[in-house]
């Protein structure tokens, strides 16, 4: 997967390379990362980018003629790549979306700034727009360096061997179970005796059981839209049995 990514603050996409899964999948050339500059692509001596809104207004304006080089340019070098504009209006991303993107040879990620950027440039030429959430950043750079580690992840071989992306949570469509490793106590709290057991039948129904109880308690919604397993509804219909008798002992006795 080629990312190519079209921003005024380049330099700040280094930081995927300081070490980790990605820096690995990029030595492994599983992923290539470039940034590029849309300050190359001004069409003035000075280098603007910006201008004042039409029609007034506080702000400015990321202007269209540079952005149109720069992605004319990647495209022209990534012919089959998405391109996609990372903006607060954007679809919002998630694990869902993460897995479709692995499917393009490339991805071309354009970062606005300042108050945004003159509406012709996605109404002609962007596939798509991406919100990373509901909140304001000051421009689409950290956004795009979430995009490519969330995608990055799921490139076969990136985890390496031991790792696996089908495990973790909203792969399962529940939270992850609580993880444990040495020592055995720490600060008097014990690791759960079945995880110590060797009984990998046990190991794993224990697992899949704290997964659902955590997503009852941290994010019932999740639970909602999930197919569960059969063994699921019988563990869920034996805590409903425990709560009520709780609730019942207690109504009854006040
Ligand atoms: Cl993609 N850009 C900006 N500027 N803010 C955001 C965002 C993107 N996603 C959430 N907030």
């Amino acid at each position: 997967m080629d990312f190519t990514v079209l921003t005024l603050f380049p330099e700040m996409f280094s930081a995927l390379l300081v070490g980790g899964i990605i820096k690995r999948a990029v030595e492994s050339r599983r992923i290539s990362i470039e940034a590029i500059d849309i300050r190359d692509f001004a069409t003035d001596r000075h280098g603007i980018v910006d201008d004042r809104p039409y029609g007034g207004g506080c702000g400015m304006v990321m202007k269209p003629e540079p952005l149109a080089g720069a992605i004319r340019h990647a495209k022209k070098r990534h012919p089959e790549a998405y391109t996609l504009m990372l903006t607060p209006q954007g679809r919002l991303f998630d694990q869902a979306l993460a897995r479709e993107l692995p499917g393009y040879a490339g991805l071309i990620l354009i970062c606005g700034r300042y108050e945004g950027v003159d509406e012709r440039i996605s109404q002609d030429l962007v596939d798509g727009e991406l919100s990373i959430g509901d909140y304001v950043l000051t421009g689409g750079e950290l956004a795009a360096m979430v995009v490519i580690d969330a995608v990055t992840r799921l490139i076969p071989g990136a985890l390496g061997g031991e790792q696996s992306a089908e495990e973790d949570s909203f792969s399962t469509g529940l939270l992850e179970y609580p993880q444990y490793t040495r020592p055995r106590s720490f600060e008097g709290v014990h690791v759960p005796d079945v995880l110590l057991s060797g009984d990998h039948g046990a190991i794993s129904r224990w697992r899949r059981q704290a997964s659902l109880i955590r997503t009852l308690l941290k994010r019932p919604d999740l639970l909602l839209g999930q197919p569960l397993r059969p063994g699921d509804m019988e563990f869920l219909e034996k805590l409903r049995q425990h709560i009520e008798t709780i609730i019942e002992k207690h109504s009854t006795a006040s």
